[in-house]
């Protein structure tokens, strides 16, 4: 569906995507002028669109360690990815990469588009890296070490059991939050977060996104490693791909169904740790990306459309998570309204579905808790948007002037 169309069905996202729209376009215009500098937050932009406007907001020096932070982890991502590079000569690379950060002169080139241009002038991050203050580089050193050993254990081993889902997890999503608790607590804005608690945030995105990318994942020329445990998926099928096929179908559905109660599980540390938080852009920072986590599985739950095509949510509803979360009572609406939204998809006959039932449950029990659920505007409830021909008219002229006015003023931009 065009964004129009997208717009007529859900006319309450109009407001807060152009309120995106402005505030991207304004953090654009804000790239230091510093080749270095400059490289990094235009990458940073180029990688991650909605991500790159939420770090935006932290404070000046916190915000540079996190945008290097981010870049060093992409760029070891993108090492790990290759899979033109040989096992033998990947795995030193990895072992390395934390030393790699502070030397200018190192470089080595794979990946493809942005992320080749990424590892191609990485001696840019490196200069970025060695402006930082010694705490800030320690931590990003340490996380770096610890997740390219990480990397490396599993370049040779598959994914087999729920404890390996859990440790690989852990290497490329979990210590992303510790180092982050750590640079946090180094700007002086927070206290330190309890690791396991810091862990859970990366497991709950990196688990989500791991069940989103199932179908882009199987598909991927050259085959890609998969990241579903055979302790789950064997349960339902002999081969990881036959998950995508029509005729299993209802298996399929039961082994997402079980990987999302899985993901479930982390939650109640997540919401404990996101309540801990004390700066409101560092709050912000955190609480948007969990958010549409859990919005991502109550989509994803129950929904053979995994198997079939991409499962996001829309754009709009993203726009309205940026511009809506405030405080951790709009954290704990938000995942009360998802909740709700994925409760009534659990079927009785779901081989997991008492399990699924209790851990939405707890889930709930845990928002009504807080007692702030009151007068808010809810995500998934609301009246259907009533229509006459003139309020049609106004909001179709009103569109194409905005639309006019924002591709011309792009074209204007692109001629400078
Ligand atoms: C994060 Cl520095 C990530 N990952 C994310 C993004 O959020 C986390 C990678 C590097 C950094 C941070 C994140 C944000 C805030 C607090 C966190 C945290 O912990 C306390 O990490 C745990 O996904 C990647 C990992 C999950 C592997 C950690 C959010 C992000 N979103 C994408 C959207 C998408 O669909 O991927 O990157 C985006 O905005 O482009």
């Amino acid at each position: 569906m065009g964004t129009l169309g997208a717009i007529m069905k859900h006319p309450d996202d109009l407001y807060p995507l152009l309120k995106l729209k402005m505030a991207a376009r304004h953090a654009e215009k804000q790239i230091p002028p510093q080749p270095h500098w400059g490289f990094c937050y235009s990458m940073l932009h180029k990688v991650s669109r909605s991500f790159a406007l939420v770090i935006q907001q932290l404070g000046t020096e916190l915000r540079d360690a996190v945008c290097i932070f981010y870049l060093v982890l992409r760029a070891l991502d993108t090492v790990e990815d290759d899979t033109s590079i040989a096992a033998d000569f990947k795995v030193p690379i990895l072992m390395a990469f934390h030393r790699h950060i502070y030397d200018p002169d190192w470089h080595f080139s794979c990946g493809t588009k942005d992320y080749k241009v990424l590892m191609e002038q990485f001696h840019h991050v490196s200069n970025a890296f060695l402006e930082l203050g010694r705490n800030y580089q320690e931590a990003i050193e340490d996380i770096t070490m610890r997740m390219g050993a990480g990397m490396a254990k599993f370049i040779c081993k598959e994914v087999e059991t729920v404890a390996d889902y859990d440790e690989y997890c852990h290497y490329v999503a979990g210590l992303v939050g510790l180092g982050l608790s750590k640079l946090f607590h180094a700007s002086g804005k927070e206290d330190l977060a309890p690791d396991s608690l810091s862990n859970s945030m990366g497991l709950f995105l990196q688990k989500t996104n791991i069940i989103r990318d199932y179908l882009e994942d199987i598909n991927e020329i050259p085959k890609s490693r998969m990241f579903w445990p055979r302790e789950i998926w064997s349960k339902y099928v002999d081969k990881l791909e036959d998950l995508k096929y029509e005729e299993n179908s209802v298996k399929a559905v039961q082994c997402l169904n079980d990987m999302v109660t899985n993901a479930l599980i982390h939650v109640e540390d997540c919401l404990q740790y996101m309540s801990a938080l004390r700066n409101p852009a560092i709050f912000r920072f955190c609480a948007i990306p969990q958010i549409m986590a859990i919005g991502t599985l109550a989509l994803c739950y129950n929904n053979i459309e995994v198997f079939r095509g991409v499962v996001k949510m829309r754009r709009g509803l993203t726009a309205r998570v940026i511009d809506r979360t405030r405080t951790m009572a709009d954290v704990y609406g938000a995942f009360f309204d998802f909740s709700c939204m994925l409760k009534p998809k659990i079927e009785k006959h779901d081989p997991n579905a008492t399990k699924t039932l209790n851990r939405i449950e707890t889930i709930q029990k845990l928002c009504r808790e807080s007692g702030v659920l009151s007068k808010r505007k809810s995500y998934i409830i609301r009246n259907e948007p009533r229509y006459n021909s003139v309020t049609i008219a106004i909001l179709f002229v009103l569109l194409v002037i905005i639309f006019t006015y924002l591709s011309a003023y792009r074209q204007k931009n692109q001629n400078m």
